[in-house]
């Protein structure tokens, strides 16, 4: 029987990646996202290139009811779960915390905080169910170090920190693993998505370095994955070589 693997945020970046290297290595895929035809075109690919089972979950994680009505729906032999991957999330805004939109702030947090509960809260009960199970969060370099403009963003990855450390305390009666991978800078959506479809503003991020792509992301989330049983890896930071934390670039290049 193939392992299942449950993906936020799949119609880009990070959470692609991730689906293609799973699919790769014989995983079948639940990948979810709000942009519907990424999500088709994406589970078609896969389907056409590996030979597993997609399945496509389409809902705004922002959304606690969607999203329990959505993995409600998982039919029964897909409530399997080996791996939930909280990876959708965004920044939204790069101003100063006395000039920042405090719309843009209910984005984050709604995104990438309550939404990363409302998911976990419903796939943690088939993980106990299951007697098994991985949960990675996908945090950041701001989820340990701030940065100017950062204010609200970094905050909701400090966040992600603290779920992750508590939720592994909290799952260690049921033998859960739970990761927290922390990219730096890799050049996806993320920027175009923070400047709001500025993709000049956006671009501007990553002159003067070679940035990570998603790609060069993807096979450590897919390794945590093939460690021994009794062994996990709790976090993970991965960078371009040209970055040393959220504000140490070497940007010479
Ligand atoms: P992308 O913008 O390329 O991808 C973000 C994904 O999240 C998309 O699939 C998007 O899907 C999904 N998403 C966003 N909002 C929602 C929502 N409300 N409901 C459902 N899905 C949503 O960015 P990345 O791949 O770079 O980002 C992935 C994760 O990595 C994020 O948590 C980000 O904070 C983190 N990260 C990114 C870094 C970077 O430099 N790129 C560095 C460190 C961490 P859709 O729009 O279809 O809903
Ligand atoms: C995304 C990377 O540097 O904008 O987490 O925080 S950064």
């Amino acid at each position: 029987m193939r392992k299942i693997i449950f993906i936020t945020g799949a119609t880009s970046g990070i959470g692609k990646a991730t689906a293609e290297i799973f699919a790769y290595h014989n995983y079948d895929l639940i990948i979810t996202g709000r942009r519907r035809e990424k999500l088709e075109a994406l589970a078609k690919e896969i389907i056409d290139t590996y030979n597993i089972e997609v399945l496509t979950l389409n809902f705004d994680i922002r959304d606690k009811k969607a999203v329990k009505t959505a993995i409600e729906s998982i039919p029964e032999k897909w409530k399997s779960i080996d791996v939930l991957l909280n990876n959708a999330g965004l920044a939204v805004g790069f101003d100063k915390i006395q000039d920042g939109l405090i719309d843009d702030w209910e984005s984050m947090i709604d995104t990438n905080i309550k939404g990363l509960l409302y998911v976990s809260h419903e796939i943690i009960p088939f993980l106990i169910k299951n007697k098994k199970g991985h949960i990675i969060n996908i945090g950041s370099t701001a989820s340990k170090v701030v940065y100017q403009g950062g204010n609200v963003y970094c905050a909701t990855k400090f966040a992600v920190d603290a779920l992750s450390q508590t939720m592994r305390i909290d799952l260690l009666e049921h033998k859960i693993r739970v990761t927290q991978i922390n990219p730096g800078a890799a050049e996806t959506e993320f920027s175009t998505v923070r400047f709001k479809g500025n993709k000049d503003q956006a671009d501007k991020t990553y002159i003067g370095y070679k940035p990570m792509t998603a790609k060069d992301i993807a096979p450590s989330i897919y390794y945590v994955t093939t460690i021994p049983e009794h062994i996990c890896i709790n976090e993970l930071e991965i960078t371009a070589l040209a970055q040393a934390n959220s504000n140490y670039f070497n940007k010479s290049n």
